[in-house]
Formats: C-alpha cells, sequence, structure tokens
C-alpha cells in the first residue's frame, strides 16, 4: 500500500514536471537507480551505437527439505527415498554483452559458469557430496523499445535459450561401486533444450525514484536427448529504488515466480534413489523479497562503470513435493557501458 502511494506520488511528479521541461522528459538510465536491481535481466535499452558489458556472480543456496509449504526433516526425505539431499549451493559466473543498433533494438547475449556442490545423506545416516561444474545455456535476446517518453519507458524481450550446457553430468557415488552415474535434474549445468525468453518491462522515474515492473517467461521448446524438458519459468518482478546522492541507490525488489515440474524424465535417473531423480520434487511457487545497492562513477576516465550487490531471501515458497528449500541468492555485479 505505501509503495503503491509512492509510486503514484512518483508518477503525479512526472506529470507535472513533464509538462515543465519537455527537452528533458525521458526516462534516463545514466543515473545509479537507471539500472533495475542487480538480479533482473534485460531490465533496460541502450542508446543506438552504445555498448555495455556485464559480469555477475550469483550464489543461490538452497538448505534442510519442505514439502509444500511446511518444513520437513531429513527423515521424511528417506520415507520414500534412498537417499535425501541436505544442501545443495550453486554458484554462477554470468558474463554479458548489450550493443544498440538503433534506438529502438538492443541486442544482449548472456552466458554462464556454473558450480552446483550439494551434499546428501543415505538411509543408513552415510554422508556424501556431489559436485558439478561448467558451462550452462547461452541466451540472445532483442530488446524491443516501445515508448519512451514523459519518463516512463517500456521495451518487449524476444530471444532464445541455446542448450550450450551439459545434462550429461555424472559423479561417483558411495553406491555406484566405482561407475561414474548420471546425476539428478538440479546438478545438470544445461537445460538440454531450445527456449524461448519473452519478457514485458515497464519503467518509470521521478527525481529521487526509480521503480519497474517487468513479466518474464523461459519457456522450454523440445525435448532434450534424454526426453524429458525442465518446468517453464514465469516471473513477475517489481522493484522500487531510492537515489541516494550522483552515485549510490538503494533498492526494494518483490518478486513472484512460478517453476512448472519437469515434464517427462531420464531413463538415466531411477526415481527411487534420491528425491531429486524424481521429476514430481520439481517446481513451485516462490514469493522473493531483495535489497540492493548500485553505485555508479559518473566522472573521470571510469565514467559509467557501475557496481552492484543485491540479497535476496523468500518470504514465500510453496514447493511440489518434497525438495530443498531456497535459503539465499547473493548476486553482485560490475557493468560498464560506452560508445
Ligand atoms: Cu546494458
Amino acid at each position: 500500500m505505501k509503495n503503491l502511494l509512492i509510486a503514484i506520488l512518483c508518477v503525479a511528479t512526472t506529470i507535472a514536471f513533464a509538462q515543465e521541461k519537455e527537452e528533458n522528459n525521458k526516462w534516463t538510465s545514466s543515473r545509479p537507480d537507471g539500472h533495475a536491481p542487480i538480479s533482473v535481466m534485460a531490465d533496460h535499452t541502450h542508446h543506438k551505437g552504445e555498448f555495455m558489458f556485464s559480469y555477475r556472480y550469483m550464489t543461490m543456496d538452497m538448505r534442510q527439505l519442505r514439502q509444500g509449504t511446511n518444513d520437513a526433516s531429513t527423515a521424511d526425505g528417506h520415507t520414500n527415498y534412498m537417499v535425501a539431499p541436505l544442501d545443495m549451493v550453486m554458484n554462477m559466473h554470468m558474463l554479458g554483452v548489450m550493443y544498440a543498433p538503433s534506438d529502438k533494438i538492443t541486442i544482449m547475449a548472456m552466458a554462464n559458469y556454473l558450480e552446483n556442490d550439494m551434499n546428501l545423506q543415505m538411509r543408513n545416516g552415510n554422508l556424501f557430496s556431489t559436485n558439478t561444474s561448467g558451462l550452462g545455456d547461452v541466451s540472445v535476446s532483442a530488446l524491443y523499445s516501445i515508448f519512451n517518453k514523459n519518463r516512463h519507458a517500456m521495451h518487449a524481450q524476444v530471444g532464445v535459450n541455446i542448450p550450450t550446457g551439459s545434462i550429461e553430468e555424472k559423479n561417483i557415488l558411495p553406491v555406484s561401486m566405482g561407475n561414474a552415474v548420471q546425476l539428478p535434474y538440479p546438478m545438470q549445468t544445461g537445460t538440454g533444450s531450445f527456449g524461448a525468453n519473452l519478457g514485458l518491462t515497464y519503467l518509470g522515474q521521478c527525481d529521487k525514484f526509480s521503480w519497474g515492473h517487468q513479466l518474464s517467461g523461459m519457456i522450454n521448446i523440445n525435448d532434450n536427448d534424454q526426453d524429458y524438458k525442465f518446468g517453464n519459468r514465469y516471473k513477475l518482478n517489481n522493484w522500487i529504488a531510492a537515489k541516494a546522492g550522483e552515485n549510490l541507490s538503494v533498492s526494494l525488489r518483490l518478486e513472484g515466480v512460478l517453476v512448472d515440474e519437469i515434464d517427462g524424465s531420464s531413463e538415466l535417473l531411477n526415481p527411487m534413489m534420491v528425491t531429486t531423480a524424481d521429476t514430481v520434487n520439481s517446481g513451485g511457487t516462490f514469493i522473493n523479497s531483495g535489497f540492493g545497492l548500485n553505485y555508479m562513477i559518473v566522472n573521470g576516465s571510469l565514467k559509467g562503470l557501475r557496481f552492484a550487490t543485491e540479497i535476496s531471501t523468500p518470504l514465500y515458497q510453496d514447493l511440489n513435493g518434497i525438495q530443498l528449500k531456497q535459503n539465499y541468492n547473493l548476486t553482485f555485479g560490475l557493468q560498464y557501458a560506452f560508445h
């Protein structure tokens, strides 16, 4: 309610300002809060001839089991499965490049390198861990600027997810008698499927605040070589950022995420073995909150260099079947734009 009031106030001041200074009436990215919180992708477009390079480091921390909206114990995981996960950490290095051939179109490409670590416990109490790392999927998108006036802007994203990541990650497990065997779905670094990345972003700005809403979908198109398809992912992101001087802004974000269950299943996995090998234990509904900082260098030779960080944590999570619970996500990023 409070955010809504602030937003209405911003819209009102925007309209008042727009009437005063006609030449200064466009939404602009050249202020610290001109970029969304760093965990949001494809949040802005560029001017003709502009390049931007970005690097992000993300940590996703999951621990403790949960069934639906209730916390569960490792013993609950062992009721139907030989092995239950205790925790999982995923670290991601992500490189991005953006280029605008015109004011209307920005091209964006992203590639990432993933490291997954999972600790597990067998029914007899023995502990072991699994690890994978490698290139993830690559995405290439076009962002189309629908309008930018009176300090409101909107753009659409149409992109493709290219399955460069692996779906054949294997490890030697205590039960596999020295053989490397297929690891469950969350430990793979890719989806194995071509996908569509679609999004619609609205941005607004007034002198002290910026805000945005983004609806996006990651839709997996074809079954992969192992005859399954990861669940589609739909997100609604909402954020508001306050400018705290020329260089710094502080942001709050509220995000709703829907992840569908995995469609089909891999014949290389035994779903009785571990919770993560059974596709009924995939997908869910999340409401996440984030707190972030954006810092931007506005003078000198490094003008245009940005540093940003955000921590987010779920306020609500309803998981299909029994799965590890999301604990927190931490993102750190560098962005550099130039002509
Ligand atoms: Cu950019």
